[in-house]
């Protein structure tokens, strides 16, 4: 058996299975799994030493090379240094943003300047998701091009003056995407609740970072997101409620799915990981972790978000990687006067960076205080996104002949001495990272992309190379999709 690469030793998980066995890999693909591969003919051969391997990472939610949209400046990280530092986190796939601004009256067009943005730039494979602000007769006329270029889900916001939609236009968008088989993302916050709340707030003279969390409560995203539920279950179509932050807005998403309804939610490491206490810090440093929806306020938030993952309630963990600089010609410099050394939160830009942090964060977390299985971890963080979008089996899957070999090899244990991650240690090309100072257990040890080692961390580091990432066009979703197969249902219309 003449492999290209062979990985020994493995404790090979996938989101199905757990077991101690070689991968033979060939012309990219995951050839053969089974003890003892023959290695002689083997062009290289990893010993994995006992430690995990896992397919590569499918991070679903990662915005580069986007004009400003979030607050002012675009996003810090282009499609070179987003997807360099992906590889570097053990992620092999990247969905991320093809941005509709409302004055863009084609998506199709948006997309093919999105394009021209990655052509040639990335470390690892990615494909896109649109964000709709406008949908025009013209542009929901367009969804049907948009499949035929792989292209199988969109986002829309329920939030942020440039983005929002009203809900008449959501359910426009739900019943064109329905017709399609499109999966749509929805940001579920009450825009209008938001910005009335930051008005009060700054009438009374808060400005500092930590307004911000006050500013958007867990009641705007639980009532958005049950707004959201309702919409598409009068549509019969299947949605994704991203980055959710709120135990209350999951319950809202567990007992739409009890119902039975293709109701799909995700959450990210900021909400395992931060709090409110971080937007507290000194100075301006509680800038670094504004996102949106904000860290919640405690130890019982985060547990409701484990147990949401271990439960099912969340089908993916993605990152939301959405990076601004902190020392930027829109970042600290304008924000932060002499009156205000903690800034105004309304021109923070809301988003932090975290596509190589990703994994690493949320296995030491397993491996320190078992959160979740890491068969779980599998599946949220690689199986079920690649499902969702389309991607599924040639990613987020170890199956012999069908999966590309995207993988992960983890440290065995006792291998990596925790350290405190430092920025300094990423490669992205952003000046800080929201869990500067964290305790690292375990990391990826080597990221391969299609058969390639891209990513050695005990030997070069980043051996990979720009450009050999590819575009992958995306079939439609292989979860659970509209109950009903009637295209026009009129006890409803
Ligand atoms: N939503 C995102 O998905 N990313 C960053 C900001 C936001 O509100
Ligand atoms: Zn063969
Ligand atoms: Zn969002
Ligand atoms: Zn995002």
């Amino acid at each position: 058996m003449d492999f290209d690469l062979v990985v020994k030793n493995g404790r090979v998980v996938t989101a199905s299975d757990i077991g101690t066995y070689d991968i033979g890999i060939k012309d990219g693909k995951v050839h053969m799994l089974g003890p003892n591969l023959p290695t002689e003919n083997a062009k290289r051969v990893i010993d994995a030493e006992g430690a995990y391997v896992t397919p590569g990472g499918v991070d679903a939610h990662v915005h580069l090379a986007e004009p400003a949209m979030y607050g002012k400046g675009g996003t810090a990280d282009d499609y070179e240094t987003g997807s360099r530092s992906a590889v570097c986190g053990g992620t092999t796939t990247i969905v991320t943003f093809a941005p509709q601004r409302k004055t863009d009256d084609s998506i199709l067009d948006v997309v093919a300047r999105t394009h021209d943005r990655a052509t040639g730039q990335a470390y690892c494979d990615y494909s896109f998701h649109c964000i709709i602000s406008n949908p025009s007769k013209k542009v929901l006329g367009e969804f049907e091009t948009l499949k035929e270029q792989g292209i199988t889900s969109l986002k829309l916001y329920m939030t942020y003056a440039s983005l929002q939609l009203r809900d008449n236009e959501i359910l426009d968008i739900l019943l064109a995407a329905r017709r399609t088989g499109i999966t749509t993302m929805i940001h579920a916050e009450n825009g209008d609740m938001i910005a009335w709340l930051t008005d009060k707030l700054e009438e009374h003279g808060h400005f500092d970072p930590e307004y911000h969390a006050t500013s958007r409560p867990q009641l705007m995203e639980a009532e958005a997101t049950n707004r959201a539920i309702a919409m598409a279950e009068m549509m019969d179509t299947p949605i994704l409620i991203v980055h959710v932050s709120s135990p209350s807005a999951a319950a809202h998403i567990r007992k739409a799915q009890t119902a039975g309804l293709p109701i799909y939610a995700e959450t990210c490491p900021q909400y395992l990981f931060l709090t409110r206490a971080d937007l507290q810090k000194d100075g301006f440093e509680g800038a670094k972790c504004v996102c949106s929806p904000p860290p919640r306020d405690g130890a019982e938030d985060h547990e409701g978000i484990w147990r949401g993952l271990a439960n099912g309630t969340f089908t993916i963990l993605s990152s939301d990687h959405c990076p601004f600089r902190y020392e930027d010609p829109y970042g600290k410099k304008v924000v932060v006067s002499e009156e205000f050394p903690k800034g105004k939160f309304k021109y923070i830009p809301n988003g932090c960076p975290g596509v190589e942090t990703r994994l690493g964060m949320v296995m030491s977390a397993i491996e320190k205080e078992e959160k979740m299985t890491v068969q779980k971890f599998v599946e949220v963080t690689c199986t079920n996104p690649a499902k969702l979008y389309g991607l599924y089996p040639r990613k987020g899957a170890l199956l012999p002949g069908l999966s590309d070999a995207d993988i992960t090899i983890w440290y065995p244990e006792g291998k990596l001495k925790p350290y405190a991650l430092k920025n300094e240690m990423l490669h992205h090309d952003v000046d800080y990272t929201p869990f500067e100072g964290r305790e690292v257990r375990n990391w990826p040890r080597y990221t391969i992309l299609r058969g390639e080692v891209v990513w050695d961390k005990d030997g070069e580091g980043l051996v990979g190379k720009k450009g050999y990432g590819e575009f992958v066009k995306r079939g439609i979703s292989t979860l659970a999709g509209p109950k009903s197969k009637e295209e026009w249902r009129p006890d409803i219309y």
